[in-house]
């Protein structure tokens, strides 16, 4: 896929999944090595983006244990105090991405979903995408993550980066996006072979939002999070096409993909492309 920038007003939405940056099965457990060559991809890159990142081992076990995503339940002991606790290990995972940008001389800008987005029962609204919008003017990187949400009806839930990024798109209105890429630790999605009898699966390299309606998912085994899997994974994808943006799913544990991807490079990963 080629897309051209096509005015300076075009910008990247770059999601960087929790499983990929973090190990799920330890706690607060960073993958450091991946973590520092995104960053330095992103750096050398240095395209118009908003970056955004996913929970991993800092935001899901916490948000599990405290049933967040099911909102204001008193029979959860401690679940307030676990709401503020989930929301300290996001910012706290998130100050170590934003260190490492700013150790480059890179400036890039922690933007806390949970203060600029608010839910009313189903629906997300924000006053304050001019905050990222005018952050973009400056050339600075706004870096938002899956965070906590409260709820005007006095609950709250979970904001995943996903949800992040429909906001994003349906809200910015100064910037377009060109492209929305999802760097996880897998090439893309992988499809059963058309012949069933070849009992193999194959990456799907090339689809189209009405192929993703009865998409005939191979199983590997992937472990499913609070907020998706897989299966989640492709209900964003549907819900970001329906604003006509193309969106990318790219391998971040292979070697200098993400610097690709913002340079529009071939690479072997899944394009979803818009009719
Ligand atoms: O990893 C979830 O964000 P995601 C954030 O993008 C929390 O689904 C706090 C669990």
């Amino acid at each position: 896929m080629r897309i051209k920038l096509k005015n300076r007003n075009d910008i990247f939405l770059l999601k960087l999944g929790g499983s990929l940056l973090t190990d799920k099965n330890k706690p607060f457990s960073i993958r450091e090595d991946v973590i520092k060559s995104a960053v330095q991809q992103i750096i050398e890159a240095n395209e118009r983006l908003i970056l955004i990142h996913g929970g991993g081992s800092f935001g899901h076990p916490l948000a599990e244990k405290f049933s967040i995503s099911k909102g204001f339940d008193t029979s959860i002991p401690n679940q307030i105090l676990g709401l503020t606790e989930t929301h300290q290990s996001m910012n706290n995972f998130n100050s170590y991405l934003i260190d490492l940008f700013l150790e480059k001389k890179y400036p890039a800008l922690s933007i806390q979903a949970s203060s600029i987005f608010i839910k009313d029962s189903f629906t997300i609204s924000t006053q304050s995408i001019d905050i990222i919008e005018t952050a973009l003017d400056l050339n600075i990187l706004p870096i938002l993550y899956g965070d906590i949400i409260l709820d005007k009806k006095g609950s709250f839930s979970i904001i995943s980066g996903d949800q992040i990024i429909f906001e994003l798109c349906e809200n910015l209105k100064k910037y377009q996006i060109s492209k929305v890429v999802f760097v996880m630790e897998t090439d893309g999605i992988f499809i059963n072979d058309e012949d069933p009898k070849q009992k193999s699966i194959k990456l799907a390299t090339k689809l189209y939002l009405g192929d993703l309606e009865n998409i005939d998912l191979a199983d590997l085994g992937q472990k499913i999070d609070v907020t998706g899997g897989i299966q989640g994974k492709i209900n964003s994808i549907k819900e970001i096409c329906k604003y006509n943006i193309p969106v990318q799913l790219i391998n971040g544990l292979k070697e200098g993909y993400i610097f690709k991807s913002l340079k529009n490079e071939m690479i072997n990963c899944t394009n979803i492309l818009i009719n």
